[in-house]
């Protein structure tokens, strides 16, 4: 073996490896900028030394010269679509079929996933190097997107461990994370290319390329869900074990699968995985449930194109189409004029929707909406409804597009559009009523001034009442006022006027966010905190002062510069700060505080306090809190019914505390 051909074949194994710890474990050995090292160093070599390129060099997940066209392949065995259960009582009933024909009145043992929304595959591996990729197509023959397949992460271009048979056809489903699906429509619409309507068209469209160094750039991932055709080799005996065979092997497999035996189990994991179904970071219809024993699979067999041992529960449909009744405009709390369509109310995504927001004008004009266009509603979990999709075909000839307004329609200001920003924005300030109305229901909320009782609609009622006219009038509120106010008894009017009493006791971080300044967040409001620790401090600090502050930039800082320069919020601080909002001043430095420097994730059920109250426990004692478990987090904190982030902190060996081992931690810090 020549040098060279050394050199390539070490590259090549700790690309693999590297990729695999990314991908698959999620615990990276090195950083990125390493990666990109050795590939570059690989790619320079078959580069100089094209007799050595093959197939699953890692080299190829950056693509290759575009196709003239896909070729079809047929699949060895057929890939079956599923039957569908839309309620319990349907998935009962093929529980029963079941039953009924293996001749049992045991209960059966069901392999449960997430039914991921994405494009079906068929990848085969030969002697355990990734050959050949395909798409379901109609279920006989798909397409050949082995190009595109190879420049996916998450699939492994040859497997690890050992005992894979020599042939080995893998099914699974390839679709977009939410995340990468936001991420590239935004840079998608800067660079005023066409979005994607959900993540699953943009996993179909990427796929569909002929260049695969499109479709390298498209943030895919793919999730193995079962086995095809396989040759010269055994496999386990059961659904679930295949799955953990196949995480063994390298590939990427669903970790909210679970195993659940009888109708009513899998009703308990069909609601648990409802009610998590918004903080998953995928888009998923629904859940498979599978015979977990392939024997009884095989005794089941199929029914025309579908299997009798598998039934898809689908959920709620999260698009449908709807009417625009109106476009109304609404004003926010930092002025910015946002465009709400009213709709003709429609159920999706498990609720009625009757508003959905346009977001911008901009928008608007993208999609072309007009009052009277029957429209796409999409709502995903618990993200606000929007129109993703206008149908042009049905529109009305009279309809007419909406131009952009040039005054607040609430206090009829004039209305400008920062550089860059595709808002329009109030240029009213706290003088224009609609920004004031906002201002208070932000300051009274749960993540700042955290006012229990005092609701957006209460909000509403005290405005309108002519009881309080900016934050500052909160303070003044009397027993008596709240007490003659419609709907309300005199144990509510106690009750609110001892929340804010308790209000008036908070920190400093809680205050910054209430006072709703532009760009300052819950994170920056704490970083702003914890460096000026004084309202005094920070309202004499300076431009400089600002930007020492972590994670203030120069916007920030001239958000901030704006807010002190205006004499009547100035003056509604003062009067916040009269009425006796305090908090108390924490005197030890950052980096002495006993859990500077670690990051820790809040998972589960605590008993003793919220998740929220958790963290700020946390924070208070200098550790950062995160939201997900990786290499870098340094605790677990484990409530009760902790599920995929206990599991996943334990394979990393990161420790975990549970909640009793965490109040005796606080106490020893008190
Ligand atoms: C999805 N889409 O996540 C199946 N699927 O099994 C899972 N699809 C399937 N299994 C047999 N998890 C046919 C389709």
């Amino acid at each position: 073996m020549t040098e060279v051909e050394q050199r390539i074949g070490e590259l090549r194994s700790q690309l693999h490896e590297h990729n695999h710890r990314y991908y698959i474990l999620d615990d990276p050995a090195v950083p990125d900028v390493e990666y990109d090292r050795l590939l570059r160093e690989l790619i320079a070599l078959e580069d100089q030394h094209p007799n050595l390129l093959v197939a699953d060099s890692p080299s190829q997940r950056v693509g290759s010269p575009p196709l003239s066209a896909f070729s079809q392949i047929s699949h060895r065995l057929p890939m079956l679509s599923l039957d569908n259960a839309f309620d319990e009582e349907e998935f009962a009933e093929f529980d029963r079929r079941v039953r009924e024909r293996l001749g049992t009145t045991d209960e059966i043992s069901y392999a449960c996933e997430p039914k991921l929304d994405g494009i079906a595959v068929s990848i085969v591996y030969q002697r355990g190097v990734m050959e050949q990729a395909a798409t379901r197509g109609d279920g006989y023959t798909g397409e050949d997107i082995t190009h595109n397949v190879r420049t996916i992460g998450s699939v492994p271009l040859r497997l690890v461990g050992k005992g894979y048979p020599e042939l080995l056809e893998v099914r699974g489903e390839i679709y977009m994370p939410l995340a990468g699906f936001e991420a590239y429509n935004e840079r998608a619409k800067e660079s005023g290319e066409k979005p994607f309507v959900n993540p699953r068209n943009a996993a179909a469209g990427s796929l569909r390329q002929l260049d695969s160094r499109i479709t390298a750039q498209r943030p895919l991932e793919m999730c193995c869900y079962s086995v095809g055709f396989t040759e010269g080799g055994t496999l386990p005996g059961k659904q679930a074990a295949i799955l953990d065979q196949l995480a063994e092997w390298g590939f990427k497999i669903n970790s909210e699968s679970a195993v659940a035996k009888g109708v009513r189990r899998c009703e308990e994991y069909y609601q648990q995985l409802v009610e998590r179904r918004a903080s998953l970071p995928y888009d998923i219809d629904g859940i498979v449930y599978k015979v977990n024993d392939l024997d009884l699979q095989d005794r089941l067999g199929f029914v025309s194109r579908a299997p009798r041992w598998a039934i898809a529960r689908k959920f709620p449909a999260q698009e449908e189409i709807t009417r625009i009744l109106d476009i109304e405009l609404q004003v926010g709390r930092t002025g910015a004029v946002t465009p709400v369509a009213r709709l003709e109310p429609v159920f999706v995504g498990g609720v009625t929707v009757s508003n959905a927001t346009l977001h911008n004008f901009d928008e608007i004009a993208r999609l072309d909406a007009r009052v009277g266009d029957k429209v796409t509603v999409r709502r995903a979990g618990d993200v606000i409804p929007q129109v993703v999709s206008v149908l042009l075909e049905c529109r009305s000839a009279a309809s007419q597009a909406l131009t952009p307004p040039e005054q607040c329609p609430v206090c009829s200001s004039p209305l400008e559009r920062e550089a860059e920003e595709a808002v329009l924005r109030c240029t009213g300030g706290i003088a224009c009523s609609a920004q004031r109305r906002e201002a208070i229901k932000h300051f009274a909320s749960r993540r700042a001034m955290d006012i229990d009782g005092l609701g957006d609609k209460l909000v509403d009622q005290l405005i309108d009442a002519q009881l309080i006219d900016s934050v500052a009038d909160l303070y003044q509120l009397s027993l008596e006022q709240l007490s003659a106010l419609e709907r309300m008894g005199d144990k509510s009017a106690r009750n609110l006027i001892d929340a804010l009493d308790k209000s008036r006791q908070t920190s400093m971080e809680r205050f910054l966010f209430a006072l709703g300044i532009r760009e300052v967040g819950e994170a920056t409001a704490r970083s702003l905190a914890q460096t000026f620790r004084t309202w005094e401090a920070l309202a004499s600090a300076t431009e400089e002062d600002f930007r020492a502050v972590d994670d203030v930039g120069p916007v920030v800082a001239s958000h901030i510069l704006e807010f002190l320069q205006d004499p009547r919020r100035m003056a509604v601080v003062e009067a916040l700060l009269a009425a006796g909002i305090q908090w108390p001043v924490v005197s030890v430095e950052e980096n002495e505080r006993p859990l500077a420097g670690q990051t820790w994730v809040v998972t589960g059920t605590l008993q003793s306090m919220s998740r929220e109250e958790a963290k700020e426990q946390l924070r208070s004692l200098g550790a950062k809190a995160a939201g997900s478990v990786s290499a870098k987090t340094d605790c677990l904190l484990a409530g009760t019914a902790a599920g995929s982030k206990l599991a996943k902190a334990e394979k990393l060996g990161i420790p975990v505390l549970d909640e009793s081992a965490f109040l005796a931690m606080l106490e020893s810090h008190a």
